[in-house]
Order: structure tokens, then C-alpha cells, then sequence
């Protein structure tokens, strides 16, 4: 039976797969051995490529909605009046009245790479928002005054560390972000076996956690403190060492003088974890050979995500660990996103411009997804009346979905290119489905950059698309042309690919690729400073202006944690991810969702016993902004005070048509999230730490 090999593009982890197949019928998704970067590891989402090419529900053709429901029509036609109807709206009030949302799946796509820059371009609008900033604009943003590219993000050298610190990621469900480390189990197997220790620091016992030689709790929101203590302790106890980065630090004093100020014993208290035990964890991470710290979602997404990143940065380089073997390394990838950019000075900007109606900051031409609703809601020159949506749900992944929910019914025109009708696209009125998974090739330009080890891999498509069927990017295409009036210029993926593979630092070409089919083993991570820098004179700034001014923010925010009082919504909401979901759209494979209810609601006993509430019942989950009924799972790997619901969920809603999804419904923990929670200097969503009250569904607050 011939087999196909090819990378995963569902999540970071791009695994190499091996695909049984015949007569365009799968018998087999297994995990390719030979690829040099996930050598044999797979996880249960892989399988759902399948399902998804399979799926009865996913979208193949253009579709409208009329009074008489969704109607199948011409590619011609849909985008001719996508861009009428886009191009009425910005002659009417403006080029800004048309707004855009990019999804998480864009960055797992070779052609929407390629391709949509230029749609944004013709499009015009100052109004765009991704996925980014409910997720990792933090790390962007300390990359970029730190190391100076928003994209330059330190990657934890997994396969040689000999101390891993772990706050607010669960890697072995997640298989890493912003770190592209499939089978990390493997990886963390190996440093404990190397006589390494890993540390996490979570408010839940995580799978991670459980593996871990120490976790800690943290009540959520306040890394950044736990930061500065590690930070004080080193400087304390003279444990600082630059070593080969000596030279190209600035800043060492004013981070001293800073953390100066947040002692292990004032900490300990608000953070819930012992002046001795940060202490200690301080000793081992700058004496071990080797360490990194890693900081994820729960460090990102949160009131102070900006601070949490930065000072990361910070304890990797006074422990001599950034740029060093075992430490936080750069990689070096194939095709060099950052090195291209970078040395076109297109590195990123930050807080140039602000959003119309909360302020808040650009970064890298898009606003905060938290702003979307009310700019849309909120009248005024520069108000949005219709949107594009490019594979994103925001629906079901913003704060305060309710609010975009209402938001997206209320407007002008809406068009999104999608594969299925879900929670957002329902309120579309033309919908353009394009290719996905199995039908497309791949080349994973941002995940190599994140990679714990260089590699390169290109997947041919495995099927052959319909004739009616387009890929993302030819949809781009036909649209910016349509918007620019200008034809395009033929380049097609393949030969921009090849171009940038030629041009890059190991001067590959596509064809090298497309005869090494597991992929190609570039070697592990090397020290690149300073040459990698994009910084004035190739210096590290230890300590960035905006990163020391939101110490004040942070100081004002103890004072009102010290003097809280008891609160109508006395339990913090956290989030997760789970091994059998993907974000908010993968829910409509029967193999994936079947077996027990995942979307529940982890509570401690003690706050379940206060709560009046019992295992397996449906409960009510109430926060400032609203309220829903969900099944309760009781458990000590919650730490007291805090909840967790996993995000994603929340189908069933009018219009919605995706029949498994359906029937396994959950519910939207985006329900409950705040949009004003945000980090107000990187104005990333802060996710974790909503105040919310749990109680029996009769009862109210
Ligand atoms: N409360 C809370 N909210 C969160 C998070 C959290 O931890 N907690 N996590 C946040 C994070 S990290 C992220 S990345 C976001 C993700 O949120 P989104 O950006 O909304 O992305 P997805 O949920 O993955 O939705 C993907 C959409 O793309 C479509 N799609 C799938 N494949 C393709 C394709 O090949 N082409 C096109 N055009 N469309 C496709 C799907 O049908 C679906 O509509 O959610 C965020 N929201
Ligand atoms: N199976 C699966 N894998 C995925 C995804 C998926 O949906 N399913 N999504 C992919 C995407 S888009 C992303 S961005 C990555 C995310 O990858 P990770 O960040 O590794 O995944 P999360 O489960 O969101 O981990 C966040 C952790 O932070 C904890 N946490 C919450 N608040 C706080 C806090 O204030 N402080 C601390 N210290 N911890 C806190 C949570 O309890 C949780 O364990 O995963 C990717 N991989
Ligand atoms: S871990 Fe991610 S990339 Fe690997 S098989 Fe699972 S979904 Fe695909
Ligand atoms: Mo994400």
C-alpha cells in the first residue's frame, strides 16, 4: 500500500506523519519514525485529518446566505460581490469600516503565509486582528525591544538542558508553543535522566505537572511576582554570571534596582508559594550546567503577560543560559523568516498607533482581538460595518464572545473564508471554503522558526483537490486582485518557496526537499550572538522603558490584592487545553469527541463543598459578563480557589451545521471572559484569572 509521508499542520508540533492509502481512501495515520524532528510521535488529533477530509459537513463550494438558507454559487460570482459589497462599505464611510480577523490556522498554512499579506494590503483597512493577541503578543513585543524582532523569540533547548522551569504550559498536552517540540515527554524524559530536574509552576496539577520532579501552585496573575523574586534571589546571592553575553548587556543596574524590591519573603505570601522554595529554585536554576525558563499561555494570557515575557528573558540571561547550549537559543531556520524581514528592517512595531475607541496598542499593523466588538458596536468615524474573517472563530475564542456574537449579526456585510459554518461564520454572507489538511502542500515557515531543533520538511498534497475547489491562497489571489484592480504577478507557493529556500542560510532548494521526504536533519540550535540581533549596535537592553513604567501598574495591583474584600465572584477561572481538541474547530470528528464529556469545569473539593455542588452534576458559571450551564469535575489537581474550563466548545447555537459538534456541544468559557481584562501594556486578552462564582444551575448569584 503506498505511503505518504508528510508534516501535521494542525498544531506547533508539525510531527512527521506516515499515511496508508489507496484508491483516495486512508487505512492508516501513523507517526513517521524517520522524521528528524518528531521521530515517531504522534497524537490522537492527527487522525482527524481524516475526518476532516471525510466530513459531510465541510464546506467545498462558495455559499451565500438567503432568507431560504445557504445557497451554492459560482466562484466568480462570490468574489465579485465579496468585493463589491466590501468596497461599497469603505466608499461609504471609510477604508477602516471594513474590518478583518486572521485565525489560528493562517499560520499553519504555506499559501496564507504567502499570500496574505497582499489581500491585507489591498484591502486597506486599519482595522485587522488576529489570534496573536489572545495568545503570544507578549512574547512578540519582548522580543522585539529585547532582541529587536518581534519574531526573534528564544526557543528552550530541550535536548540538552539540564533544569527546565515551566510556568503556565502544559507541553505534554500542548506538545509546546512558541517551543515546536513533538513527543516532549521524550524531551523531558531525557533531562531527568541526564540528572536534570523539571520544575512547573501552574495552578493546576497539569500532566505536566504530574511528571515534573516539583510543581508548584500559583494563584494566577501573578508570575510576574514570583519573576521578580527569582531575579532578586540571583542578584542577592550572587549568583549573577553573563558569561560569553558580558558584553552585549544594558541594563544589568535598573533590573537590579527593581527586583530589589520584590524579596522572596514579601512575594511568598501573594503568590502563594514559600520565600524558602523560591529561594531554592532561584540556587538551582543559576547553578545547574544548564537551564531555561518557559513561560506559555498562563503566563502570557494574563494582566501581565508583557512583564511575565520580559522578565523570562531576564532570568535566562543573568543566569548566563540565553544563547548557550542547554539554555534559550535561537534557531536557524531553512527558510529565514527573520533573517528576510529583519534585514529589511521589518521587525515589528510596537504602540504606534492606538485602537479608536479603548486606545489600545497596535502591534505590527493589528489591533487587539479584545477591542473587535466594541469597534464594531460602538458608533463613530472609523467604526467597523463589516468584516472578513479568515480561519478564526472569534466567536467561540475571544473574551466575551456573547458581545462579538451580537456584534457580527449586527453588521453591514460579513464574508468569511472558512470550512465550516460554525459560530462565527454563521453570521456570513458569502462564505469561501478552501482546501485544507490532506489537499494542500506544506512548508511550515513559522514553526521551523520555533523548532528545538533545525530541520526542513515539505509535504506534497496527498489528494488532489477537486477542479471546483481553490486553496487558501488562490483565494487571496483572486480577492487582491479584485481589490487592487491590478492582476497578480503569477508567482504561485512552489517557486516563492524555492526562492526563499535558495536565499537562506543552508541555500536549499525545493527540489533537495521534495526527495527527502521524512525531511531534512539541520542540526541542533547553535549560539548565533550577537550577529542575530536586530538591536542598535547588537545590545540587549536588560531593562525596556515600557517593561520598567508597568512596574507601577504591578505595585498598584498588590495594593489591591492586599486589601480585597470577599467578592460576589470569589473563584478565579483558568483555562486548558486538551489532548482530543484543537482550539474551537476540530469538534466535529466522532473519534475525537465521543467517549466522556471533556468541556467540564475542575473545581477542589473544598470550594465544590462550599459551592454546594457535586460530581458529574451541571452547574452555573457566572461572571461579570455572563453565565453558563456546564458539567462539574471535582479534583485536587485544582488548586483551591481556582476553576479550569477548557475553551473551544460552545456549539450549539441557531445556524451552527456541524452535526457532531452539535451533539457534543460544551459550552464557551469566552462566555464568561472579560474583554476589558486585558494586559494594558501589550493589550493581550488576559484569560486567566476571571472572578467567577460557581453554584448550583437553580440558583442565582
Ligand atoms: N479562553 C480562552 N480563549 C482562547 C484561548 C485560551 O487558552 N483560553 N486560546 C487562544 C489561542 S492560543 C488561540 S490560537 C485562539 C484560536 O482561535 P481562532 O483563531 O478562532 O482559531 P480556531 O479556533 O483554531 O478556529 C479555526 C477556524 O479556521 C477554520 N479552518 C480550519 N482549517 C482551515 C484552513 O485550512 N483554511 C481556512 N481558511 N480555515 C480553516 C475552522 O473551521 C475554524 O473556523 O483561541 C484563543 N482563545
Ligand atoms: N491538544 C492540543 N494541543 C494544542 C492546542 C489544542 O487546542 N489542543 N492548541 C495549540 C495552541 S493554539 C496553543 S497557543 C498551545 C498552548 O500551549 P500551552 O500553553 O502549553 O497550553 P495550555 O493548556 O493553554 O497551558 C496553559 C497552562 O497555564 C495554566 N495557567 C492558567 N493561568 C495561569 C497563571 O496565571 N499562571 C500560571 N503559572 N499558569 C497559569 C493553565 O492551568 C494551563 O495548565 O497549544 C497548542 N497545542
Ligand atoms: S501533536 Fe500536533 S502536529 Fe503532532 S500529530 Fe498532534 S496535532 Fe499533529
Ligand atoms: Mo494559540
Amino acid at each position: 500500500m503506498p505511503t505518504h509521508y508528510r508534516a501535521c499542520n494542525l498544531c506547533e508540533a508539525i510531527c512527521g506523519l506516515a499515511i496508508e492509502h489507496e484508491n483516495g481512501k486512508i487505512s492508516s495515520i501513523r507517526g513517521d519514525e524517520q522524521d528528524p524532528l518528531s521521530r515517531g510521535h504522534i497524537c490522537p488529533k492527527a487522525v482527524a485529518l481524516q475526518d476532516v477530509y471525510e466530513d459531510p459537513d465541510r464546506l467545498k463550494y462558495p455559499v451565500r446566505r438567503t432568507i431560504n438558507g445557504w445557497q451554492r454559487i459560482s466562484w466568480e460570482e462570490a468574489y465579485d460581490e465579496v468585493v463589491a459589497n466590501l468596497r461599497k462599505v469603505q466608499e461609504k464611510h471609510g477604508p477602516d469600516a471594513v474590518g478583518a480577523y486572521f485565525g489560528n490556522p493562517n499560520v499553519h498554512n504555506l499559501g496564507s503565509m504567502l499570500f496574505s499579506g497582499a489581500f491585507t494590503k489591498a484591502l486597506g483597512t486599519r482595522n485587522r486582528f488576529s489570534a496573536t493577541s489572545a495568545d503570544q503578543l507578549p512574547h512578540h513585543v519582548a522580543a522585539l525591544l529585547m532582541f529587536g524582532h518581534g519574531l526573534l523569540l528564544p526557543v528552550p533547548d530541550v535536548s540538552r538542558t539540564h533544569f527546565m522551569l515551566i510556568i503556565g504550559a502544559n507541553p505534554l498536552v500542548s506538545n509546546g508553543s512558541l517551543m515546536t517540540a513533538p513527543g516532549f515527554a521524550r524531551h523531558m524524559k531525557g533531562i531527568q535522566e541526564r540528572g536534570g530536574r523539571v520544575v512547573v509552576i501552574d495552578p493546576r496539577r497539569t500532566e505536566t505537572a504530574e511528571k515534573a520532579d516539583v510543581h508548584y501552585f500559583i494563584r494566577p496573575g501573578r508570575d510576574a511576582l514570583l519573576l521578580l523574586a527569582l531575579i532578586h534571589a540571583v542578584f542577592e546571592e550572587g549568583l549573577v554570571g553573563l558569561h560569553h553575553l558580558e558584553d552585549i548587556i544594558a541594563g544589568l543596574d535598573a533590573v537590579q534596582k527593581i527586583a530589589a524590591g520584590f524579596s522572596p519573603e514579601t512575594v511568598a505570601p501573594l503568590v502563594g508559594i514559600k520565600a524558602e522554595d523560591i529561594r531554592r529554585l532561584a540556587r538551582e536554576f543559576a547553578d545547574a550546567p544548564s537551564a531555561v525558563c518557559y513561560g506559555r499561555m498562563g503566563a502570557s494570557t494574563q494582566a501581565f503577560g508583557g512583564l511575565c515575557q520580559w522578565l523570562i528573558n531576564v532570568l535566562n540571561i543573568i543566569t548566563g543560559n540565553l544563547d548557550r547550549e542547554g539554555g534559550a537559543m535561537f534557531t536557524q531556520p531553512a527558510f529565514d523568516h527573520v533573517g528576510f524581514t529583519g534585514s529589511r528592517g521589518k521587525t515589528g512595531i510596537f504602540g504606534r498607533r492606538r485602537s479608536r475607541v479603548s486606545g489600545l496598542p497596535e502591534y505590527s499593523g493589528e489591533f487587539p482581538v479584545a477591542a473587535l466588538a466594541e469597534e464594531i458596536l460602538t458608533p463613530g468615524e472609523g467604526q467597523i460595518r463589516a468584516m472578513v474573517t479568515v480561519a478564526g472563530n472569534p466567536v467561540l475564542s475571544t473574551p466575551n464572545g456573547q458581545q462579538l456574537d451580537k456584534a457580527l449579526a449586527g453588521l453591514e456585510f460579513m464574508a468569511a473564508i472558512d470550512i465550516y459554518i460554525n459560530e462565527t461564520t454563521r453570521h456570513a454572507n458569502i462564505i469561501l471554503p478552501p482546501t485544507t489538511g490532506l489537499e494542500t502542500e506544506h512548508y511550515d515557515i513559522i514553526f521551523h522558526i520555533l523548532a528545538v531543533h533545525n530541520t526542513a520538511k515539505y509535504s506534497p498534497p496527498l489528494f488532489e483537490k477537486e477542479p471546483e475547489q481553490r486553496h487558501d491562497w488562490q483565494i487571496f489571489q483572486a480577492l487582491t486582485e479584485r481589490l487592487s484592480g491590478q492582476p497578480g504577478n503569477g508567482m504561485q507557493p512552489q517557486s516563492m518557496l524555492d526562492f526563499a529556500l535558495r536565499a537562506g542560510p543552508y541555500q536549499l532548494s525545493l527540489k533537495q526537499l521534495a526527495e527527502a521526504p521524512h525531511g531534512i536533519d539541520l542540526g541542533p540550535l547553535q549560539p548565533c550572538l550577537p550577529e542575530r540581533l536586530f538591536t542598535p549596535g547588537k545590545k540587549i537592553p536588560l531593562a525596556p522603558e515600557i517593561f520598567v513604567q508597568d512596574i507601577t501598574r504591578l505595585t498598584k495591583e498588590i495594593e489591591n490584592w492586599k486589601t480585597a474584600t470577599e467578592s460576589h465572584f470569589p473563584l478565579l477561572l483558568t483555562g486548558r487545553r486538551q489532548l482530543r481538541s484543537n482550539n474551537s474547530w476540530m469538534h466535529n470528528s466522532y473519534r475525537l469527541v465521543k467517549g466522556r464529556e471533556r468541556c467540564t469545569l475542575l473545581i477542589h473539593p473544598e470550594d465544590a463543598r462550599k459551592a454546594g455542588i457535586e460530581d458529574g452534576q451541571e452547574v452555573k458559571v457566572a461572571s461579570s459578563v455572563g453565565a453558563i450551564q456546564i458539567i462539574v469535575e471535582i479534583s485536587s489537581e485544582m488548586m483551591p480557589g481556582v476553576v479550569s474550563i477548557p475553551h473551544g466548545w460552545g456549539h450549539r447555537r441557531d445556524g451552527v451545521q456541524m452535526g457532531v459538534a452539535q451533539s457534543h456541544p460544551g459550552a464557551s468559557i469566552n462566555d464568561l471572559t472579560e474583554n476589558s481584562r486585558i494586559d494594558e501594556l501589550t493589550g493581550n486578552a488576559a484569560f486567566s484569572g476571571v472572578p467567577v462564582w460557581v453554584g448550583p444551575p437553580g440558583n442565582n448569584l
